[in-house]
């Protein structure tokens, strides 16, 4: 298959999330046929969902990969299941590593394991903020342009984390 720029989604709220957001970058990396290009800021935001839960940390990465979609899922579910991931039945709960394909090229996808763009992406501030960061001129495919999106947005309390904060910390 060509090359495609993906773009990745990453949360996490439990055991040290800011490491878990850092290791799994670095996983991204190392995903066979796979190259991290680029990712945002690390951003801290309340719980969307059960907020009886610890705050997030989120990022987003751009890579390119000659994966197929189903594949790259795959992979990323497995980078999950190294983070320790329990799944639970409990929709929206905490997790010590959530990866979610946002975009997939220009693709739009609806299989019963994949939905892409990413279902939830217009009403996450802490998914489009991180994309804008990277990639401002961003068109959505089949929502359109990302700078539309964000200004659509109701009040979000999003706190991007200063570099020398997550190196202190590491
Ligand atoms: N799936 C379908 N489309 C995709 C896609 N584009 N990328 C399927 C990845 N997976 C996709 O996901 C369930 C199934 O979704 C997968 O088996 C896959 O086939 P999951 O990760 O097992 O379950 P989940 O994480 O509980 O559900 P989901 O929908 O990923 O949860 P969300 O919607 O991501 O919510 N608040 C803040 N501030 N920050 C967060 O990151 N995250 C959540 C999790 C809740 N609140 C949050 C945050
Ligand atoms: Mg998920």
């Amino acid at each position: 298959m060509q090359n495609v720029e993906a773009y990745i989604g990453l949360g996490s709220n439990l055991q040290d999330p800011q490491e878990q957001i850092l290791r799994a970058l670095n996983d991204l990396d190392q995903i066979p046929d796979t190259q991290l290009l680029t990712h945002s800021s690390l951003y801290k935001s309340k719980p969307m969902g059960p907020s009886d839960q610890p705050d997030f940390i989120n990022a987003v990465a751009k890579i390119t990969t000659s994966l197929d979609a189903e594949t790259l899922l795959n992979v990323l579910q497995e980078i999950e299941r190294k983070h320790q991931r329990v799944r639970k039945a409990e929709q929206w709960g905490p997790r010590t590593l959530d990866l979610d394909i946002i975009l997939f090229g220009e693709m739009q996808i609806s299989t019963e394991r994949l939905q892409v763009p990413h279902l939830g992406l217009a009403e996450r501030e802490f998914v489009l903020i991180p994309l804008q960061e990277i990639q401002a001129d961003l068109i959505i495919p089949g929502r359109g342009e990302l700078g539309d999106l964000i200004m659509q947005l109701p009040d979000y309390q999003l706190t991007k984390i200063e570099i020398q904060d997550v190196e202190s910390q590491s």
